[in-house]
C-alpha cells in the first residue's frame, strides 16, 4: 500500500494516447511543479527550450495517469518519459516538500512579468520579453502608456491589451454552453441541420477555459460552405462581435499525406475559421446557480443525461444546465443589449473603426453590460468531421502523441483533416471518433480521458 504507485508505474504505456489521463489526478503537487519549469522554458523560448518544455510536459503526463499518489522515488521506477531533470525535481519535492528550482521561478519577478504579459491575447514570448527586458514595462498600464508600443498595426493586440481584464477572466462552463446555444440559434436560421459542438478543454470536462472552441459542421458535405460568413454577419448585426479575423480554408487533398507543421504550440490546420472576441451580456453567467457551479471547478461533478443535463455539485445542491437556449435567456440577451445601446451601438459601423488603443481602452473602461470573451469558430466538412473533432478536442499533448503514434507505429499520417495510409497511398475515412481510434488500433478514450 505504501508504494502502490510503484507496481502501477511499470504498466504505463509508452504513448500518452494509449493511456487514460483524467483532468484531476493524485499527483497534482508534482505535475504543478513540472508545469512551472515547462512554463519557464516556454517563456525563455531559446533554441533548446522547446525540447526542454516538451520533456517536462511528457514527464507530467506520465504522472497524471497514475491512480495512486507517488510517495517515494521508487514509485516512479519504470515510468516512461521521466528524464533526469524531472526526476530530480520530483525527488526533491518528495524529500523536502518543495523544489528550489520552482521556488526560484516563483520569485523571478522578470519571468513573472513576462508570464503576465503572455496572458494578453496577441502576446507571445518574444513580445513579452521585449516589453520586460528592453522597454522595462511591468504592468498593463505601462503598456497602455508606452509611446513606443503601437498596436495600431495589429488590431488583435490592441483589443487584447484593452480588454485584458475581461479576457484574463476565464470562461465558465455554463457560459460556454450558452455561447454555443447563441451561435447555434443564429446558424439554425441559416440552415436547420447545422451542428455546433463545444470542443477544446470544455469537452474534456474542464469547468473553465481561456476561450470557447466551437466546431461547426453540416451532415451534408458541401452545405457548410458560406455558412461562416453569414454567421459572422448575423452575430455582428446583433452586436455580439467585438473583433475577429476570418481565415479561409486552405485545405487540399494533397495535404493529407503531408505532415502538418509542428509548432511549439501545436499543429496548425487548414479549416475555414473565425478567431476573435465576442460580446455577451455579463449576466450570462451570473445567475446565482451558475456562479456557484462555476466556482466549484475543482470539485468532481457527476454528469447525467436526462434530457436536460443535470450536474450534481455536492449532496446539498443540484442545478440544472439547460442544453438549449431558453426563451428566458434570449430575452435576457435582447434586454441587456437594448439597455446598453446607449453605451455602444450594435451596428458594426459604430464599433471603433480603428484599433486605436486609447479609444479601445475607453470602450473597455466604459460602463457596459457586456463582457468580452475569446471564441474560435471552426468549420469542418462532414467527411473530415471525426478527425476535426479529435483534433479540436485535444489536449495538444494528446494530439501530438496520437500523430506520433500513427506515424511511427502504423506509417500513417494523422491530421485534423484525416488519416493517410502511407504504405497504401490512400486516405482512410472515419465517421466517428470511435472509428478513428479503431483504425488506429487504439482503445477508445472518452474526451475526459484525454487530459494529458
Ligand atoms: N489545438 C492544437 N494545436 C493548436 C491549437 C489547438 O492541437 N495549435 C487543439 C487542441 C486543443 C484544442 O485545439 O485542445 C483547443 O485549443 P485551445 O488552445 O483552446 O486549448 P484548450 O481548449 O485545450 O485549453 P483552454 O481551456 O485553455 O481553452
Ligand atoms: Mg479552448
Amino acid at each position: 500500500e505504501l508504494h502502490a504507485a510503484k507496481e502501477e508505474s511499470k504498466l504505463v504505456s509508452k504513448y500518452e494516447c494509449q493511456r487514460s489521463t483524467p483532468l484531476h489526478h493524485q499527483n497534482e503537487n508534482l505535475t504543478d511543479a513540472l508545469s512551472a519549469v515547462e512554463e519557464e522554458a516556454e517563456i525563455l523560448d531559446r533554441k533548446e527550450d522547446y525540447s526542454r518544455a516538451l520533456a517536462f510536459c511528457k514527464a507530467a503526463c506520465s504522472l497524471k495517469c497514475l491512480t495512486k499518489p507517488v510517495s517515494s522515488i521508487q514509485d516512479i521506477k519504470g515510468l516512461p518519459n521521466i528524464g533526469d531533470h524531472s526526476r530530480d525535481i520530483i525527488k526533491e519535492i518528495l524529500e523536502n516538500g518543495f523544489s528550489r528550482e520552482v521556488e526560484r521561478i516563483k520569485n523571478d519577478h522578470s519571468l513573472q512579468k513576462k508570464k503576465m504579459f503572455m496572458s494578453i491575447y496577441g502576446v507571445g514570448p518574444s513580445t513579452a520579453r521585449k516589453w520586460v527586458d528592453v522597454l522595462q514595462l511591468a504592468t498593463i498600464e505601462d503598456v497602455i502608456n508606452c509611446p513606443s508600443i503601437n498596436p495600431r498595426k495589429e488590431a488583435r493586440l490592441a483589443y487584447g491589451i484593452a480588454f485584458h481584464e475581461d479576457l484574463k477572466q476565464q470562461v465558465g462552463r455554463t457560459t460556454a454552453m450558452r455561447i454555443r446555444d447563441i451561435v447555434h440559434n443564429e446558424l439554425k436560421t441559416l440552415d436547420g441541420e447545422v451542428t455546433v459542438e463545444v470542443t477544446g478543454g470544455f469537452r474534456r470536462g474542464k469547468q473553465f477555459g481561456h476561450d470557447v472552441d466551437l466546431l461547426i459542421s453540416h451532415p451534408v458535405e458541401g452545405r457548410e460552405t458560406g455558412l461562416l460568413q453569414k454567421l459572422i454577419h448575423r452575430l455582428n448585426s446583433k452586436g455580439l462581435i467585438l473583433h475577429g479575423v476570418m481565415e479561409e480554408s486552405t485545405f487540399s487533398e494533397e495535404m493529407l499525406s503531408k505532415s502538418s507543421k509542428l509548432t511549439p504550440k501545436g499543429q496548425l490546420d487548414h479549416f475555414e475559421k473565425w478567431i476573435g472576441i465576442m460580446k455577451f451580456p455579463k449576466n450570462l453567467e451570473t445567475t446565482p446557480q451558475d456562479s456557484v457551479r462555476d466556482r466549484k471547478e475543482t470539485i468532481k461533478d457527476e454528469f447525467k443525461e436526462e434530457g436536460k443535463k443535470r450536474i450534481k455539485l455536492d449532496h446539498s445542491l443540484t442545478v440544472t444546465d439547460h442544453n438549449h437556449i431558453g426563451s428566458g435567456l434570449q430575452e435576457q440577451i435582447n434586454k441587456s443589449f437594448q439597455k446598453s445601446s446607449t453605451s455602444y451601438s450594435p451596428s458594426p459601423a459604430s464599433l471603433p473603426s480603428s484599433s486605436d488603443l486609447s479609444e479601445l481602452v475607453k470602450l473597455a473602461q466604459s460602463e457596459r453590460e457586456w463582457r468580452a470573451s475569446r471564441v474560435d469558430l471552426i468549420i469542418a466538412p462532414a467527411s473530415q468531421y471525426a478527425y476535426a473533432l479529435v483534433g479540436w478536442t485535444g489536449s495538444k499533448m494528446f494530439n501530438r502523441s496520437l500523430r506520433l503514434y500513427a506515424q511511427r507505429e502504423l506509417d500513417m499520417k494523422l491530421t485534423s483533416h484525416g488519416l493517410f495510409d502511407m504504405k497504401q497511398r490512400k486516405p482512410i475515412q472515419a465517421s466517428s471518433e470511435q472509428e478513428v481510434f479503431e483504425i488506429l488500433k487504439l482503445q477508445y478514450r472518452n474526451p475526459e480521458e484525454r487530459n494529458c
